[in-house]
This record gives structure tokens, sequence and C-alpha cells, in this order.
């Protein structure tokens, strides 16, 4: 077990040894497992557990997992992430819940230091430490686009990746490629399971990923020696297991037919559904419409008023154009019995009163819901942001024109 071998290392403490000692309070570690259980409250052995105390009770135990981080072709936006997270604050957190060997970003030293402090690291933890890798490799051309210390990037990988116990692909651009792989894909940029495909990996994609994601999973493997479950593209189900569109905050204006027609028109004014501005909520899978970025409330994509652009899923990101709207998977329209979430101009009709009335006030209902979803007619008042189109018609989100509503392939 991992952390058998981690507490043979004479340097590591545990957790809770290394709270004591840095006079961390134990409050703020609640805090922190109390966010980690609402960021993974299933699939993740360590906060499998009923109160943030059991949470920390195991937790503390743990010997703090020695990381060492790799950076390749990337923006360093997946580290920003993590240097935002605020619970604990940043020290707190890479200085007493898990331990920083090597990351270049972080450090001071530089050229042959730095070179040094990470073969230091890799011989003192060989075989034990978990290797976070961000950025893609150029694979291109024998790797020549990017070397470090003078060795291409691709044999560094394979080094140092060859002596870890496990590698965590933090990010779109380690876990297949990412922005660098968009068409040219000039430097020939893949992933680190691409490379080293026998190799104990798991994919953290995001552009960036959700730190709280990264440290359930470092945290469950230096606790159980094991990574938690992972889909088809090796990414943990407990992050991953649902699309964006199934708890989107502005999924009722999906439902409802209103959409933004344009950015800064009064349907984006009024937060309403981003589907027709080519949002790839509903063929993309993570966990960012219920867990946002830096602890702040709708700190997203798609609450700050931009499309999901599908930076979790390889086959969409960078990859379908922005604008394009994707297809539904799904059966997305709900029952035409649903209430329209806006109020009406004018006056409720008396037969909407009494028994007759009912089963008439239904159909009425039906009839204005199914009118008010995809209208596009430019007279419409209460479609926000209407534009006025040539035929005055338009087509249903995801169904092909002359398709039937609601799901396709
Ligand atoms: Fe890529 Fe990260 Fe996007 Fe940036 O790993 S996943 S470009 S947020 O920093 O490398
Ligand atoms: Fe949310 Fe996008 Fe789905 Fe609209 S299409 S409900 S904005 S995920
Ligand atoms: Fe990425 Fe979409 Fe979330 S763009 S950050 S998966 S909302």
């Amino acid at each position: 077990m991992l952390n058998t071998l981690i507490a043979s290392a004479k340097t590591l403490e545990t957790i809770d040894e290394r709270l004591l000692r840095c006079g961390i309070s134990r409050r703020s570690f609640l805090v922190f497992c109390s966010t980690l259980m609402i960021a993974a409250p299933y699939g993740l052995a360590i906060t499998d557990k009923v109160t943030p105390e059991e949470v920390a009770a195991g937790l503390g135990k743990v010997y703090r997992p020695p990381i060492i981080w790799l950076h390749f072709q990337d923006c360093t936006g997946c580290t920003e992430s993590l240097l935002q997270t605020s619970r604990p604050d940043f020290g707190d957190l890479i200085l007493n819940v898990i331990s920083l060997e090597y990351h270049e970003t972080l450090m001071a030293g530089s050229g042959l230091q730095a070179r040094q402090a990470l073969d230091e690291a890799v011989q003192e933890h060989a075989g034990k430490f978990i290797l976070v890798v961000e950025g893609s490799i150029p694979a291109k051309d024998q790797g020549i686009y990017m070397k470090l210390a003078g060795r291409p990037a691709l044999d560094v990988l394979a080094d140092i990746g060859g002596k870890a116990a496990a590698i965590i692909a933090i990010g779109s651009c380690a876990s297949w490629g990412g922005i660098p792989s968009a068409d040219p894909d000039p430097t020939g940029a893949v992933g680190v399971a691409d490379l080293l495909p026998n190799h104990s990996i798991i994919n953290i994609p995001g552009c960036p990923p959700n730190p709280y994601t990264l440290l359930g999973v470092v945290l469950q493997y230096a606790a159980n020696g094991t990574f938690p479950e992972i889909d088809n593209q090796r990414r943990p189900k407990f992050a991953f297991d649902r699309d964006i569109h199934e708890h989107c905050p502005r999924r009722a204006h999906f439902d409802a037919g209103n959409f933004v027609k344009q950015y800064g028109d009064q349907g984006h004014r009024e937060g309403w559904c981003l589907y027709e501005m080519g949002c790839k909520g509903p063929d993309t899978h993570a966990g960012c419409s219920t867990r946002h970025f830096n602890e702040i409330p709708d700190a997203w994509p798609i609450g700050i008023g931009a499309p999901c652009i599908g930076c979790t899923e390889k086959s969409v990101a960078f990859k379908v154009p922005m604008f394009e709207v994707v297809k539904l998977h799904t059966i997305a329209a709900p029952p035409t019995s649903y209430a329209p979430i806006t109020t009406t101009k004018g006056i409720i009709s008396p037969l909407a009163t009494g028994l007759a009335g009912i089963g008439v006030g239904a159909l009425v209902g039906a009839g204005y819901v199914a009118s008010r979803k995809f209208s596009k007619t430019e007279d419409d008042e209460s479609v926000p942001g209407s534009r006025p189109t040539a035929s005055g018609s338009g087509s249903q989100p995801g169904v092909a024109p002359g398709s039937a509503p609601g799901a396709s392939a």
C-alpha cells in the first residue's frame, strides 16, 4: 500500500502530525474536509463518511503524499486554479496536506538548482511519489519542440513517469493534448496516457479543472493506494459522471424555450439559456454547474454568461466550433404541462377556473408553453433579445430541420 511505502520515507509525516507541528487549527482542517465532502459527495472512499469529523479522523492518519509536478505545454491555468483555492489558504493546502516536492512555478530556484532539486526528489521518493503532469507533450519530430535541461520532454516524462507510483494528468492538455493539439497541431501534442499507456494514470481534464477533484484523487490514492473508479476516458466518475446540462441553473430557461440570441441582449442580461450561442453543456461531463471555482458563487463559465465550450471532452473542446450548436442526446423537452417561468401579459381566461376549465386550461397552457419554446418571431415581446428573421420561423435546438423535437441520436 502506498501509505506504508510513504511512511518509510523519514522526511514524511502524517497530516495530523504536520498540522499539529505547524499550528494549523483543527477548525481549518475540518472546513477543508467538509469542502472535500461537498466536492466529492460519493465515489471517494475518503469522503464516504457521515460527518467532516469522520473524514478528518481518517485523513489525519494519512502520510502526506509526496508530489512531483511537471509542466510541459501549458498555460499554468491548472496551477493557478489551485492557487486560488482558499479553504484552507494556499500555504496550508500545499505545505501541510500534501508534500509538494517539486513545482517549477512555485519554487524559488531555477537552472541547475532546479534540476538538482528534481533529481533529488525523484531519487528520494522513487516508486512512492505521485507525478502530476500539467500540459501536453510535443511528440512530433522526435519531440524537438520542447526540451527541459537539454532533454526532450518526451524523454523526461518517460524517465520520471517510470519512477512514479502513479500519474495524474491535470487539465485537458495533459489528458489528451488540449489547446496545443488544436488544429493544425504544429507540435503533435499528446496527453500522458498516449505515451505511457500501461502506467497507472488518471485524467482530470478541464481547462482548468476543479482543484478539489485533484485533491480528492491525491488523498484517496495516498490513503488507499488506489484511484477512484474511472470512466472510459480515465476520468474519476465522482467528478465526471453527469453532464453540465443536467444541473445547469439556466436549465429552466432551456426547458421554457428562452434562449440568448446575442451577447448583451436582454435574454443574456436576464440569464437565459446559452444553447443557441453554442453552449456544449448537453454534451459535456463535468461538475462545474454544482462545484464552482475558487469557492465563489457563480464563478464558472455559464455562471458569468459564457457558453460551456466542453473543455473536459476530448471530442468537443477545441474541435467543435465555438458557436456550433450541439445535438441533444436525451429527451430535452419537459412535459408540456410545465408552467412557464415568466409571467404573461393579459387577463386570465375565465375558462381557466372551474372544473370545466381545467382540461381546457391545460391545453391552452400546453399550447402556450409549446409556442414559447424555440419561438423566434420578431414580434414576440415575451422573448427578450429575439431577432427578426426573414421567414419568422426557426428550428428547435439540437433538432435538424424537419425532424421531431426532443431526442436525437
Ligand atoms: Fe492546459 Fe493547464 Fe488549459 Fe491551461 O494544464 S488544461 S491550457 S487551463 O494550464 O494546461
Ligand atoms: Fe445550461 Fe448550456 Fe444547458 Fe442552456 S444549454 S441549460 S446554458 S448547459
Ligand atoms: Fe469547462 Fe464547460 Fe466547465 S467549458 S469549465 S466544462 S462549464
